[in-house]
């Protein structure tokens, strides 16, 4: 009886009771449930075998090693830009890696918590070469294909106003209904995260090189993990697996010698790695939590390039996602 006026309670509070302890929840069931996209090459996508890939994905991956010491005790709800804040917050899932931008409505009125950001974007737009179209004045008049429920179908609106732009969307429920639309030639221009244009064109356009993500952005797209509200240790943990993975860059610390590193000299390497300092048991973890993670798939430098570097079909340059050293944003708060 106690236990449901405390869960009433929590409710009322906008606290989930299903977000307390998601560490101890992870740990009993043996398997981390993680919310991705339903597929969007680059960061979260099942290939030809049905096995989720991408940049997402490895951050999922990187925490089932360092929490339950399998980068394979994951399993993945394949979640649209729709329903995906619903399914955590009724803990249907217990982390969102599902490139969402964030923002402060959805930091302030959703009861999530927003982790550190693991990519930052911005909103383009894709035309075909032979449109002839060089710039967003071009698009005045244009029909643009844009996905429904994302941050872009509001900017989309607010750019045009703001400047004389008048584009007349089409809006989509999914992303797959929206590539074969306008793949198939019926809207000019189709706007969304610019990773996921040159996911789109790399995986889903019939002839890619017909196609051109024109050079502007209109907004900052800053994509990163949700969480719950009230469970202050399990978003802890994702935000110092983020920082782990690019402090491990930072370092010089990879997947293939990680182990290596781990009997290093450098302090700065030993606290990371947790041969000293003690700092994982601070988060309810192994101290070593990180080898294990950073095992699964490299440090964020090693994640990005498999993903959508230069080397994979995204081709995407590191721009901003550069450690801080390296001109770009990703900076490690210190491990000490
Ligand atoms: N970053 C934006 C957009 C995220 C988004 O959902 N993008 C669509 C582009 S079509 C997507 O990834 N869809 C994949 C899916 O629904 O599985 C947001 O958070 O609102």
């Amino acid at each position: 009886m106690y236990k449901g006026i405390i869960t009433a309670a929590l409710l009322a509070a906008g606290i989930s009771s299903a977000g307390a302890a998601t560490l101890d929840t992870v740990k009993q069931r043996g398997t981390l449930v993680c919310g991705v996209s339903t597929g969007f090459a680059g960061f979260s996508a099942p290939d030809s075998q049905g096995n989720f890939k991408g940049l997402d994905v490895d951050y999922c991956r990187a925490l089932a090693a360092g929490i339950l010491g399998d980068p394979n005790k994951v399993r993945y709800v394949a979640l649209t830009a729709q329903n995906r804040f619903t399914a955590l917050q009724s803990g249907e899932i217990d982390v969102l890696y599902r490139n969402s931008t964030e923002t402060f409505l959805r930091g302030t009125t959703l009861g999530l918590r927003q982790g550190p950001v693991n990519f930052y974007d911005g909103q383009g737009f894709v035309v075909k070469k032979d449109l002839g179209v060089k710039d967003l004045k071009g698009l005045s008049g244009a029909t643009v294909c844009v996905a429904q429920g994302t941050t872009h179908e509001v900017t989309l609106g607010d750019y045009g106003r703001a400047n004389g732009i008048d584009w007349k969307p089409l809006v989509f429920d999914r992303p797959d209904t929206m590539y074969q639309t306008f793949f198939g030639g019926r809207c000019d221009a189709m706007t969304q995260d610019a990773s996921a244009l040159a996911g789109a064109v790399a995986t889903a356009a019939p002839k890619p090189d017909d196609y051109v993500v024109l050079p502007q952005t209109i907004s900052k797209e800053p994509l990163g993990p949700f969480t719950r509200n009230g469970d202050e240790v399990w978003s802890d943990i994702i935000t110092w697996l983020h920082y782990g993975l690019v402090e491990a860059e930072e370092l010089g610390v990879t997947q293939a010698n990680v182990e290596e590193m781990a009997k290093s000299q450098v302090p700065a390497i030993q606290r990371l790695l947790g041969a000293s300092g003690d700092l994982g048991s601070r988060l309810g973890l192994a101290n070593n939590w990180l080898v294990g993670a950073i095992k699964a798939g490299g440090n964020y430098g090693e994640i990005f390039e498999r993903n959508v570097g230069k080397s994979s079909p995204l081709k995407l340059e590191r721009g901003l996602n550069a450690t801080w050293s390296k001109g770009g944003l990703m900076y490690a708060i210190p491990f000490k």
